[in-house]
């Protein structure tokens, strides 16, 4: 008898503790949310902080352990500002937001600042160009690894409009010199045009949270049957193309749960080329389109039909193309594409 007054004693312990104790409950968070944003663009999304508990809930919100997968831009110069930040030139003239040298018997020379390659493996560089070959006439890349001056491109043989990815050779910093050499022959003036010049590192991991802002309070109440709404910001300013993430935490005083994570998933996706044109000139068929920042190429699909069905037709860095007139009665769509 003895021992059931000491259990029953226990048993209303326990119980008046469940009774008269008050505790938050956090809830409502989701596991992982996920953001859509076209290259170079932000968007804002939201999620809830609720407390089913019957107390006040304390939280304190923050990123962390953003791992992304990237290619991570080293050096860049599209002619946007001519001849490019702390470039050297001599007779590069600025055309078409490109570089262009040309005339008879003239020497073009382009050079980079310096920059980091520091703890870069397997980078490389890439650029758009046009040269119009003439004989005698030759263009020429050179790449300074901080030991020196290499050559990584020539051509003195034909014309050639083939976009570049040439691998550079690992150092401590980079420089390029791009040298041209056009000659008058028989009324015909060689040129060379560049655009586009971009040094890009190999894939890789890294940690970077800079494009993810939380725009609410990091930290606040919630009370019991309340919630609370957090807005972010995911920006893709400078991240390439594909998949970014990072880990948003909240710490608080909810008794069981006082860790919760939620994982951003930020995908980063081209535009949609506009403006595709048609017209017709020298007895062919020109389709034209925009310049989606961020693409690599375009891949052109037609069909005979406005609805379709379209099929695969070309690919192209340019952002045009030009078709036998045969085909004019064609209807095409143009997809943005990058290497990644
Ligand atoms: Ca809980
Ligand atoms: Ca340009």
């Amino acid at each position: 008898m003895k021992i059931f007054k000491i259990i029953a004693a226990l048993w209303i312990i326990i119980l008046s503790s469940e009774i008269f104790s008050q505790a938050p409950n956090i809830s409502s968070i989701p596991d992982s949310i996920n953001v859509m944003a076209v290259y170079g663009t932000a968007v804002s999304d939201s999620f809830y902080i609720a407390n089913t508990g019957d107390a006040d809930l304390h939280y304190n919100l923050f990123d962390y352990n953003s791992l992304a997968i990237g290619l991570e831009m080293l050096h860049e110069n599209d002619f946007s500002i001519f001849p490019g930040t702390d470039y050297t030139n001599s007779n590069w003239t600025s055309l078409s937001g490109g570089a262009q040298v040309t005339g008879n018997n003239l020497t073009g020379v382009l050079i980079s600042p310096q920059f980091s390659t520091l703890d870069c493996e397997g980078f490389y560089l890439a650029f758009d160009q046009n040269f119009f070959y003439q004989p005698g006439s030759y263009s020429k890349v050179e790449y300074n690894n901080g030991s020196g001056w290499s050559e990584v491109y020539f051509q003195n043989a034909d014309s050639s409009t083939a976009h570049q990815k040439i691998e550079l050779p690992s150092g401590p910093t980079g420089q390029l010199r791009f040298t041209g050499y056009t000659t008058k022959v028989t009324g015909n003036t060689a040129f060379w045009f560049i655009d586009n010049i971009e040094v890009v590192g190999s894939w890789h991991f890294y940690y970077d949270c800079s494009w993810l802002t939380i725009n609410s309070p990091i930290e606040g109440i919630v009370t019991h049957s309340d919630s609370t709404l957090i807005r972010f910001t995911c920006d893709a300013s400078g991240l390439q193309t594909g998949r970014h993430w990072v880990n948003i935490v909240i710490e608080s005083d909810d008794p069981d749960e006082p860790e919760k994570k939620i994982t951003v998933h930020f995908d980063i996706i081209l535009g949609t080329p506009l403006n595709v044109n048609t017209y017709i000139e020298n007895d062919l068929l020109f389709v034209t389109w925009d310049e989606v920042a961020g693409a690599d190429s375009y891949d052109i699909y037609w069909a005979d039909d406005p609805y379709g069905p379209f099929a695969y037709f070309w690919s192209t860095q340019l952002t045009s193309c030009a078709i036998s007139t045969y085909w004019a009665k064609k209807f095409f769509y143009v997809v943005a594409k990058s290497d990644e």
